[in-house]
Order: C-alpha cells, then sequence, then structure tokens
C-alpha cells in the first residue's frame, strides 16, 4: 500500500470515528483577530468551542492558522490534525483545549508534517492517555506521517490519571524527522513520562520548565529507539524517577539544564548507543539519597567518545558521576560533592565488556565530599588523570586504583592516591602497572569493601531495563 492509499484509509477511519452530526461551522475568518499582543494577529479560522474546532480542522487548507478563543472543552473527539503545516495557536491570552471527564484519550494527534501548536494551555488533566501524540509510521488503524512537529511557548498541564506520557512524538519506521519544544511549562505528572521522544532524529527540547514530578516515579523526559543527534539544552527540571532518561541515542547533547531531584533512581542517565553524546554545563543537584548503587547524578554508559564536561553535580548522588564501558571519554572541569559512594565511580553497575573504562581522560575535576573516595577506578586500563582537585573526600582518598586496573596514568597528589593496580591489560601475561606521578608517595592495599555495587532494583522504561 503506497502513502497515498493509506492517507485515504486514514481518512476514512477517522471519518466514521467522529460524530457525524457536526457541521462545519467555522467560516473562515475575513479579517485578523484582534487578540492581545501575545497571541498572532492573523488566524484563518478563530473557534471557540469543540464543533467549530473540528469543522475548522476538516476544512483547513495547509499552512491555515487556527486560533483558539477561550478554553475549548472537548466531550468526544480528539484533534486529529491530517493537515500539513497547521499552526494551532491563540486568539486571546489564557486560551487553550481541555477534556471532559472520561471523554477523550489525547487533546491532539498529529499525523501529518510541519503542525505547530503554540502559544495556548493544553489542559490533559481529563484526557485517558495523554496531551499531544504524533506519530509516524502505523498504529492500529491509523497512519501518520507527522515530522518536525513543533510545540512552542504552551502551558501544558500533564498531571491526571494517564495511560501513556503527556507529549508523545514517536515512530515505529525508520526515524521521524524533527520535532522542536521550546520555550513551554509543564506540570508534570509523577507517574508518567513528561515528554517522550521515541525515534525521532535531531530533536530539539530547549528552554522548557518541567515542574511537579518531585518524589515521583516518572521520568520528566526520555530520548529513545533511535532518536540520534537530539538536543536537551536550558531547560529547568524537577526529576521524579530520574532526571532525563536516552538508550540508543547517539550524538545527544544534553546541555545547560539545572536539574533538581529529591530522590531519584538515577539523574542523567544515557546508556546503550550513546557514542559522541555530551552532557556539558548541567547543574545537578539532589537534596536526598538516589536509590541505586551502580547509578547517580550523572549516569553514562556503553559509549566511544563521549564528553562530560563543566558539569556541577552536588548532594548525595550515590556517585555524582557514575561511567562505565566508555573509551575515549573527555571527562573535564566537573565539579562533584558529597557523593554517598564515589564523587566518580568507574565501572559502576553490570559491566558487558572485559575491560570496562578504556582510554578515557578526566582532566581539571573538582572532586570532594565523597564519602567512599572521590574517584574509584576499576575495569579500566589506560586511562589518565591530570590536573584534578582530588582534596576533601573520607579518609583522604583521592582515588582509588583497585586490582583491575593496570596502565593508567595519574599526574597529581599523590599522597591522595590507593594504588592496588595489578591488571594485564595488553594481554602479555604481565602486568600492567599504573604510572604515578607527582608529590608524594601513593598507597597500597586498601581496600574498600563495599566497592562491588550491590543488586539494584530493576528499573526500566518503555520496557528498557535502566542499567
Ligand atoms: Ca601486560
Amino acid at each position: 500500500m503506497n502513502r497515498f492509499t493509506r492517507a485515504v484509509a486514514i481518512l476514512v477511519v477517522i471519518a466514521a470515528c467522529q460524530d457525524r452530526s457536526v457541521v462545519p461551522t467555522a467560516g473562515r475568518a475575513a479579517f485578523a483577530a484582534a487578540g492581545p499582543a501575545a497571541c498572532p494577529a492573523h488566524a484563518d479560522f478563530v473557534v471557540s468551542d469543540e464543533t467549530s474546532l473540528l469543522s475548522a480542522v476538516a476544512s483547513a487548507q495547509p499552512n491555515d492558522t487556527i486560533a483558539l478563543n477561550g478554553m475549548v472543552e472537548m466531550t468526544f473527539a480528539d484533534v486529529f490534525v491530517e493537515t500539513d503545516g497547521l499552526t494551532f495557536t491563540c486568539a486571546t491570552t489564557g486560551s487553550g483545549i481541555r477534556a471532559a471527564p472520561g471523554a477523550i484519550s489525547w487533546l491532539f494527534v498529529v499525523l501529518s508534517k510541519h503542525v505547530t501548536l503554540e502559544r495556548l494551555t493544553l489542559d490533559a488533566s481529563n484526557t485517558a492517555n495523554g496531551g499531544v501524540v504524533a506519530f509516524n509510521g502505523v498504529e492500529g488503524p491509523f497512519t501518520g506521517f507527522a515530522e518536525d512537529v513543533r510545540l512552542v511557548g504552551n502551558r501544558v498541564l500533564c498531571a491526571g490519571q494517564h495511560l501513556e506520557g503527556c507529549v508523545s512524538i514517536r515512530t515505529d519506521a525508520d526515524g521521524l524527522q524533527g520535532a522542536l519544544i521550546a520555550g513551554n511549562s509543564f506540570e508534570a505528572d509523577p507517574s508518567q513520562t513528561t515528554i517522550e521522544l521515541i525515534g525521532v532524529k535531531g530533536g530539539r527540547v530547549e528552554g522548557n520548565t518541567i515542574d511537579g514530578g518531585l518524589g515521583g516515579i516518572a521520568d520528566p523526559v526520555v530520548f529513545v529507539a533511535g532518536s540520534a543527534g537530539g538536543r536537551f539544552t536550558g531547560n529547568n527540571v524537577q526529576c521524579a524517577g530520574s532526571c532525563l532518561f536516552a538508550d540508543g541515542s547517539p550524538r545527544l547533547v544534553v546541555a545547560n539544564n539545572q536539574f533538581q531531584s529529591a530522590g531519584s533512581t538515577t539523574g542523567i542517565h544515557l546508556q546503550l548507543g550513546t557514542d559522541g553524546d555530551s552532557v556539558a554545563g548541567n547543574t545537578v543537584i539532589t537534596t536526598a539519597p538516589s536509590f541505586a548503587a551502580g547509578l547517580g547524578g550523572i549516569r553514562l554508559r556503553d559509549a566511544a567518545n563521549a564528553v562530560v564536561t563543566d558539569n556541577i553535580v552536588r548532594g548525595p548522588w550515590v556517585n555524582s558521576l557514575a561511567l562505565t564501558d566508555l573509551t575515549g571519554a573527555d571527562v573535564e572541569r566537573n565539579s562533584v560533592e558529597g557523593a554517598a559512594r564515589f564523587g566518580i565511580g568507574m565501572a559502576t553497575g553490570a559491566s558487558f565488556v572485559p575491560i570496562s573504562m578504556t582510554g578515557n581522560v578526566f582532566r581539571a575535576n573538582r572532586v570532594s565530599g565523597a564519602a567512599l573516595a572521590g574517584i574509584s577506578a576499576r575495569l579500566a586500563c589506560r586511562n589518565s588523570f591530570v590536573g584534578n582537585d582530588l582534596q576533601r573526600n573520607a579518609g583522604d582518598v583521592g582515588l582509588v586504583f583497585d586490582a583491575t586496573t593496570g596502565a593508567n596514568i595519574f599526574a597529581g597528589s599523590a599522597t591522595l592516591v590507593v594504588d592496588d593496580g595489578a591488571f594485564d591489560c595488553d594481554g602479555d601475561g604481565v602486568n600492567d602497572p599504573n604510572i604515578i606521578s607527582g608529590p608524594g608517595m601513593a598507597r597500597h592495599g586498601l581496600h574498600l569493601g563495599e566497592v562491588v555495587s550491590g543488586t539494584d532494583p530493576v528499573r526500566t522504561v518503555r520496557g528498557i531495563t535502566v542499567q
């Protein structure tokens, strides 16, 4: 079936789903809508109730603008958007859309390209599934062609009993191109994901506020299933189960965000397919201990050439940074304080390669206040540690090289180092010592009984094990 016939099939299905009694009553506006400055001056349709909204959607031409006047309450139909280039906006400040109790699944179901929702109050409190879904591919009787989905400057109310994420942009096909979620304020549902990008390439989530998740179990944001090249920047987020979860999302940039937790399983969490990911310039603060021994404020695993720079991580995360199965990472200029175990834990949690951490650079980090050690190195070969400030950790243990390390280079205050490295990194039958240089002598033989992670409770996100 080609795309055209698929589209026709959907139109038929959707028409069948809608109430036949809907009469197109929303005429084309002959003049610009006279809204306050916050709303755009031009609209092709101005609607103020469910019937006029649905008829405007049915008769709109590509690239038309539909302005909502007041809070439009939906009592029997999700808004299915199947025309390319439509913009939904406000006619007057504070306008938007909400659901009557038990009436509909989503506020908007976006199936077409280049659709924009802007400057609206999107009140999903009473929907069954969530607020906005956009998809590319086939779901049940529907086929979507969404790409370049835009949510800009909206107030989104997500709290309520929902089956799915509040904003879900997704594909089951080869990847959905482009999404922009910018300048919105979200009131989170503590038990459901707020924003999920599933198979979205080049998705941008910028300058949003996500509040209301503290103490919950959900994820404010997920990038999964091949959401490559995404950007999550300049957001202000209250963390719940995590601060951000990504799986299979290479070249993701998580930068310049503020994260606040009151107790989470994990913080910024990037796993499985994270090559080229970058976590930079974020502040990640918790006021209560995190829950998983192998995870932490910034959890990054399974990456070549990742970058973790200029982050501030504070409070009793189990580990401030929890890094596993990385090669060629740059970990620089981070300031971390107050970990319940390690400021920087290497090979924490499960490792899936024989030598977990190889060829990574740790430079100019400040690590203090860790309860077991500033840095814990295990399953680690040929990493370098240069110019780090490792003072003020428990027992003056700045860095521990355990027996499973070798051929690492350390330059700095050697008195802060415990070196038990005795690992044959290149497999030639001879142990490869770590190379310690700097004032003082490294200690030997201090064994941290708790280095080996305990068994963490298994948590999953969309069926993916968090690890
Ligand atoms: Ca060797």
